[in-house]
């Protein structure tokens, strides 16, 4: 369900169920969580290429996991969350790295809030995001609610996840939702250069720069600004950073151990 391949620092994550859109089942879920927490704890992996195998990138939840046709208690949606989504979200938002999203085709309900929870997100020109929910009952989650209303306001936001209406990879760049729509043949290679070059860079200083930016959002500017000198502090103290005014210095490009 998952497909894992690491090099030159770069841990490349496949979502792997084509026939079925990449949707996620348990399996699907544990493994990917694993190989998150794997890229946590693993020095060696520097940056996270997320991307989904066959024509779709993820279509959020498995709906044939539960039929409701076969009758039996009502499932609690929340305990699914509880257990996979956020820890899902969690894991990406936290990870001190940084996650890069390669959007190959559609991205559907959990699948396309899984996407604007990465840190850079390109999207083949053809893929759309659809914020599928409302079409069964259910309300944006892994995130979704939250990520869209703080970058598009709540016109678009509203208007995006009450209609469902498929959103062109176009028109979610132009938003802002995404840093980049690419053409089709160049996604995965121009994903794969972001990630190659965010891995071979000053890692801490990196993780430290996500960290800042995603608290923004919830922080004063007092308060930002006492963490921004606690984190320059702390990549101050870095070799990345003696590594880098060295190169500044002799004139070339520097060489970034992500220590
Ligand atoms: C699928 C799925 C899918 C199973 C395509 N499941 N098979 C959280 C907590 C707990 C429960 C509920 O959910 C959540 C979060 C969520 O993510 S809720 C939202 C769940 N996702 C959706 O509602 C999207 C459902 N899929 C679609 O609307 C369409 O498949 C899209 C618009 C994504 C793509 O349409 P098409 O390009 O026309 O492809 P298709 O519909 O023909 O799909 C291809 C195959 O993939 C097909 O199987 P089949 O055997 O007929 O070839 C689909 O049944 C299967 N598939 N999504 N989520």
């Amino acid at each position: 369900t998952l497909l894992s391949f690491q090099e030159a620092g770069v841990l490349k994550l496949t979502l792997n169920r084509p026939e079925k859109l990449n949707s996620f089942n348990e399996e699907m879920h544990l493994a990917l969580r694993g190989e998150l927490e794997r890229a946590c704890d693993d020095d060696a992996i520097r940056a996270v290429l997320l991307t989904g195998a066959g024509r779709g990138f993820c279509a959020g939840q498995d709906l044939g996991d539960r039929d409701p046709r076969k009758g039996g208690p009502k499932p609690d949606l929340g305990a699914t969350i509880e257990t996979f989504y956020n820890p899902l979200l969690r894991l990406i938002r936290s990870l001190e790295k940084p996650v890069i999203c390669a959007v190959n085709g559609v991205a559907a309900g959990a699948g396309a809030n899984i996407a604007f929870a990465c840190d850079i997100v390109l999207a083949a020109q053809s893929a759309k995001f659809i914020q599928a929910f409302s079409k069964i009952g259910l309300i944006p989650d892994a995130g979704g609610s939250w990520s869209l209303a703080r970058i598009l306001g709540e016109p678009r936001a509203k208007a995006l996840t009450l209609l469902a209406e498929p959103l062109p990879a176009q028109t979610a760049a132009d938003w802002g939702l995404i840093w980049r729509a690419v053409e089709d043949d160049a996604l995965q290679a121009e994903a794969l250069a972001i990630a190659s070059k965010l891995a071979a860079g000053p890692t801490t200083g990196l993780g430290l720069t996500k960290r800042l930016i995603q608290e923004a959002a919830t922080s004063d500017l007092d308060t930002h600004l006492d963490r921004e000198r606690d984190c320059q502090r702390e990549a101050g103290f870095t070799d990345d950073y003696a590594e880098g005014v060295t190169a500044f210095l002799e004139k070339r490009s520097a060489n970034f151990t992500g220590h």
